[in-house]
């Protein structure tokens, strides 16, 4: 089938050395979660149990990605991509996880052939360590990210992964959403593992505490990977680490008093919480402030291991909120509120009118110019480089229409084409390297299943996961293609 587009010339020009491409994690896509000696995650324990997701299906069999990855790769040439972002799975590395764990041969020699297939390709592999699958063995052994000694064996495996693919990677990406990793999975605990003191849902865990433990560890782990990859000799010239933080823009509700604060106090927990200590050192008055006496304490030695610990800013970013105080107490079971700095989010001005048009899933809906004041924001802030590691919308009734009427994903080409051409109009004043889109295909979208799409691929999972491009694809090979300037 082909796909007629039209594609009206780019709003300007972006650098010939702008990274552009789709991403994905490897539980996503990869299935075969036996092969090779692979150990278990995390993410095979809490998706085979089948109420934990919205169709009842786990990762096992995915997109077949590790098996296709061939087919995969020349797709993704086809696209006209210049980087792809994946990430690698740590019990294929080391199935057990940890530093006295043996390391598996074969999950290396598999992720350097993948690698070295991209770069034949002349594609960029843009390479995340910890994309939520943690090895199970350590969820057992001592609770994962909860506890300390989780530090130690991510530095190991992280080393592991320097020194078998650093000559194949100039992009390493240490962790994906800190944020999302320590909320999910151990306040509200729809993501593995799914923790929570809601004993409805967990028998252990606690909402109001873990969150802020796992953060903090996260944090510190990430630290002393940058610390070994700088002091490791791993840094060469044009190599670059970093850490990618998911952060969504926060307006205010209305012009009070009231509503400015919260929505200081959203974006400080939901962005400083994990880029002050990243790029400024300790966490900032303002998370101190909002999330109190729970929140851990850094040592001067420690602050000094977290700050100035990522060369980039690695954002991933979705949507735009408007913020306000709730309108009741917030109640103790509530605590991932909390979380958000004591806020209510919502959609809808006061006059009714919404702040953009309803996607396919509740959570996402394009709003432009929100991307465009966070830019701003982030890079008066903090003052690095910003790679956009992750930027994607599902269109309303893709779950549910069938092909190849799917295909004709228009509403995700407007929201794509208005978010790069944010990064167009601030060319000039934000240093944006960078934009990596959610996803290349359709794939396992964690506790929805595979009941959402945010592919530009269409993966038919009636019909042996063929993959058939969406009209967003052709439509960014040719609008990147014309956008980034000839080398
Ligand atoms: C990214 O997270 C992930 O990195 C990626 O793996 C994922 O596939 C992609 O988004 C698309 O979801 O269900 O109302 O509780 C983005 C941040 C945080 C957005 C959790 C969805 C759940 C909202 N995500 N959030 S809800």
């Amino acid at each position: 089938m082909t796909i007629a587009v039209q594609v009206p010339p780019p709003a300007g020009q972006l650098p010939a050395d702008f990274l552009w491409g789709y991403a994905t994690a490897a539980y996503q896509i990869e299935g075969s979660p036996e092969a090779d000696g692979r150990g278990l995650s995390i993410w095979d324990t809490f998706s085979r149990d089948p109420a934990h997701t919205e169709d009842g299906k786990s990762g096992d069999i995915a997109t077949d990605s590790y098996a296709r990855y061939e087919e995969d790769i020349a797709l993704m040439k086809s696209y006209g991509v210049t980087a792809y972002r994946f990430s690698l799975s740590w019990s294929r590395i080391i199935p057990l996880g940890g530093k006295n764990d043996p390391v598996n041969p074969a999950g290396i020699a598999y992720y350097r052939k993948f690698m070295k297939a991209l770069i034949a390709n002349g594609i960029e592999p843009m390479c995340t360590l910890f994309h939520w699958d943690l090895p199970q063995a350590l969820q057992d052994r001592y609770t994962g990210f909860c506890s300390r000694d989780i530090i130690e064996d991510f530095v190991n495996y992280a080393k592991v992964c320097f020194d078998n693919f650093n000559d194949l990677v100039n992009l390493w990406i240490t962790i994906n959403e800190p944020n999302v990793y320590a909320l999910m999975g151990h306040c509200l605990g729809t993501q593995a593992p799914g923790r929570s003191s809601d004993r409805k849902i967990s028998p252990e865990g606690d909402s109001s505490l873990e969150p802020l433990i796992v953060g903090h560890n996260l944090l510190l782990s990430h630290g002393a990977i940058a610390k070994l990859y700088r002091e490791g000799g791993y840094k060469l010239p044009g190599k670059k680490l970093g850490i990618v933080i998911n952060v969504n823009w926060g307006e205010p509700y209305d012009d009070t008093e009231e509503s400015l604060e919260a929505a200081a106090d959203f974006m400080s927990v939901t962005s400083e919480w994990y880029a002050h200590p990243v790029y400024c050192g300790d966490y900032s008055e303002r998370t101190k402030r909002v999330i109190g006496a729970n929140l851990p304490k850094f040592t001067p030695e420690e602050i000094e291991l977290v700050k100035d610990s990522s060369d980039f800013f690695g954002l991933n970013h979705y949507t735009t909120y408007l913020i306000r105080r709730p309108s009741s107490e917030i109640s103790g079971s509530n605590m991932l509120m909390r979380f958000m700095g004591n806020v209510e989010t919502t959609v809808t001005y006061p006059d009714g009118t919404e702040i953009g048009p309803k996607a396919g899933l509740s959570w996402v809906r394009p709003v432009p110019w929100g991307f465009k004041k966070l830019l701003k924001y982030l890079y008066k802030n903090y003052g690095k480089d910003i790679y956009i590691t992750e930027n994607g919308v599902i269109c309303p009734n893709e779950g549910s229409l069938p092909y190849p009427e799917i295909l004709e994903d228009d509403y995700r080409i407007s929201y794509f084409r208005d978010y790069v051409d944010q990064i167009i109009a601030l060319k000039d004043s934000v240093p944006v390297k960078a934009y990596i889109g959610w996803s290349f295909l359709d794939n396992f979208e964690w506790q929805e299943g595979y009941t959402a799409r945010f592919g530009v691929t269409y993966v038919d999972y009636e019909d042996n996961l063929k993959r058939y491009p969406k009209k967003s694809a052709i439509y960014m090979t040719e609008y990147m293609g014309k956008a980034i300037a000839k080398a």
